[in-house]
């Protein structure tokens, strides 16, 4: 042998332990090919132990030859068996993998009740017209409940809402709300003006459950106060929130009323989905529903919240929010909000 077959012999291994090495399918493929090209009874080390009997100026030659193929022989081991590592691994993965997504004790999710839907839906509108959300306590005191509103001790109006007293202090002192209106009152007393509020809330009324009236319900307050509000304010405001909340089907009026704490009063109500004005059960054959009560803050509340009735005025409204949910969602009777029967909560 001399260096040119040697390193002849070195470069046809080389090229036929790639083409094993190629088509090696398992990690132990890899390995046979390993022994075959550089193990005992390999080229190599026919080569190797051929180096002793070459002439001295081809050994130099041999040596870098066989070190070059054990370095290519080693590298394109380690890139197959890498290879054909990561693809086991990937098979492996692929059978051992756990659907953790399917099955499992999934519970179904719930969501806001439809009269805090319609309470949010409100709050947009006004908020939209630049209101604020205000807050008062649902055990008020009959200074916010009835006095600054208005309705002095002994007042016949003080009947038109039967009250829920608690039994705290003064006896007839301390109450569960009536109305929305103390938020007015609460407002006035705390905020600069000018005021624009939006007080959504829960009421209580010592009354008998019917088909639109419950003992407990929810309002939502509006108070505006500043320099200069007129009436035509008030009407204009409600308007916009009529054809905005209810859309054009549903016709708005307003009429003559009274209420201690506005003056003028009115009642605002809409034509009754139900019967369209024919006069059904829900409308008590009106053909329309009442929603509630505005006008213009009474000149005794702003004195009485501390304002001063030449410098400033004001309008003000109530609505019963489920008497909203019943129109808009044509819901009836009212206890059905209350009743929390899930087949009606998760059609909302
Ligand atoms: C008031 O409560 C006044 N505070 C409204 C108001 C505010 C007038 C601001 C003027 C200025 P009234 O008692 O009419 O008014 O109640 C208003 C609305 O609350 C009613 O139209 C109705 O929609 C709703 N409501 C009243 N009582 C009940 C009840 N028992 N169950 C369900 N909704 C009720």
């Amino acid at each position: 042998m001399n260096a040119s077959v040697a390193t002849e012999r070195l470069d046809r291994a080389l090229a036929s332990a790639r083409d094993a090495l190629a088509s090696a399918a398992t990690l132990a493929d890899v390995a046979a090919a390993e022994r075959e090209y550089g193990g005992k009874r390999s080229v190599v080390a026919e080569v190797r132990e051929a180096i002793k009997g070459l002439d001295p100026a081809d050994r130099p030659v041999v040596g870098q030859a066989l070190r070059e193929f054990a370095d290519s022989l080693a590298s394109a081991v380690a890139d197959r068996r890498d290879a054909l590592s990561a693809a086991e691994a990937e098979s492996r993965y692929a059978l051992e993998r756990l659907d953790l997504t399917l099955g499992g004790h999934a519970r179904p999710r719930g969501h806001l009740h439809l009269v805090t839907q319609v309470q949010r839906e409100l709050e947009d509108v006004f908020v939209a017209l630049g209101y604020q959300v205000a807050e008062g306590p649902e055990v008020e005191d009959d200074w916010h409940n009835f006095e600054a509103l208005n309705f002095p001790p002994g007042h016949p109006a003080r009947a038109m809402q039967d009250t829920l007293y608690v039994d705290l202090g003064r006896p007839e002192q301390v109450l569960m709300r009536t109305h929305t209106s103390p938020v007015q009152i609460r407002s006035m007393e705390t905020r600069e003006l000018p005021i624009f509020v939006v007080a959504p809330g829960r009421t209580y009324r010592n009354e008998t459950l019917d088909a639109r009236h419950s003992p407990v319900f929810h309002q939502i307050e509006g108070l505006a106060v500043d320099r200069g509000i007129t009436f035509g304010d008030l009407a204009g405001t409600l308007e916009a929130f009529t054809s905005d909340y209810f859309g054009e089907a549903v016709t708005a009026r307003l009429l003559p009323s009274y209420f201690p704490f506005t003056e003028p009063s009115a009642e605002f109500a809409v034509s009754c989905v139900f019967c369209h004005g024919a006069g059904c059960r829900v409308c008590s054959n009106t053909g329309w529903i009442e929603l509630g009560g505005c006008g213009m803050v009474d000149p005794n509340v702003l004195t009485a919240a501390g304002l001063d009735p030449e410098e400033v005025s004001g309008f003000a409204f109530g609505f019963g929010l489920e008497r909203m949910a019943m129109i808009r969602y044509g819901v009836e009777p009212i206890k059905t909000f209350f009743d929390n029967d899930v087949r009606f909560l998760e059609q909302y």
